[in-house]
């Protein structure tokens, strides 16, 4: 697909399965961000958004507790006029704490946390949704960063929850 000069990002995740080039993910255990085909649980997705494929915290199951997992982008040089990110998302969580954020890291300082722009990411949704666009912050203007979607849920197993899925990920200079 030919992307205008504007487009920095954009993933829809529907090239091949597993992890596109230069991206990545941090933790491990018995809950993991994953690409492909959602499906097989109660609550969340049985189609990606742009199909086939999408990300997902266990991509055809539900999630458990004491899980700390992100997925990161690759890097993208943010240009001084900055950028937004717009996205689509489907949650189903718990509501007692287990949530997403999204953060900006610094690609060129080891990844270090340069801003929190979305937090408290939860919800039971019941199809795609469309989240506001976020503006990066200023912080982020002229640096190569990373965005990050990570995913925290607490030391309670939930019963049945889906968790935190993306797709269509695109950052547009401003
Ligand atoms: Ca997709
Ligand atoms: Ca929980
Ligand atoms: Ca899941």
């Amino acid at each position: 697909m030919e992307e205008d000069l504007g487009t920095l990002l954009n993933e829809n995740f529907d090239s091949a399965e597993g992890l596109p080039p230069g991206w990545t993910t941090i933790g491990s255990g018995s809950t993991a961000w994953e690409i492909g085909i959602p499906g097989e649980t109660l609550f969340g997705p049985i189609t990606a958004h742009s199909i086939p494929h999408c990300a997902g915290t266990n991509l055809s199951g539900d999630y458990t507790g004491s899980q700390d997992i992100s997925l990161l982008t690759p890097a993208i040089q943010i240009p001084v006029s900055g950028a937004t990110l717009r996205y689509r998302q489907w949650l189903d969580t718990e509501g007692d704490g287990d949530a997403g954020t999204i953060r900006v890291l610094d690609a060129e300082n080891n990844n270090r946390l340069i801003e929190e722009i979305v937090g408290n990411i939860e919800w039971n949704d019941t199809a795609w949704d469309t989240p506001q666009p976020v503006i990066l912050p200023d912080s982020a203007r002229g640096k190569r960063i990373r965005l990050e979607f990570r995913f925290v849920s607490n030391d309670s197993d939930p019963q049945s929850f889906a968790g935190f899925y993306l797709d269509d990920i695109v950052v547009e200079a401003n």
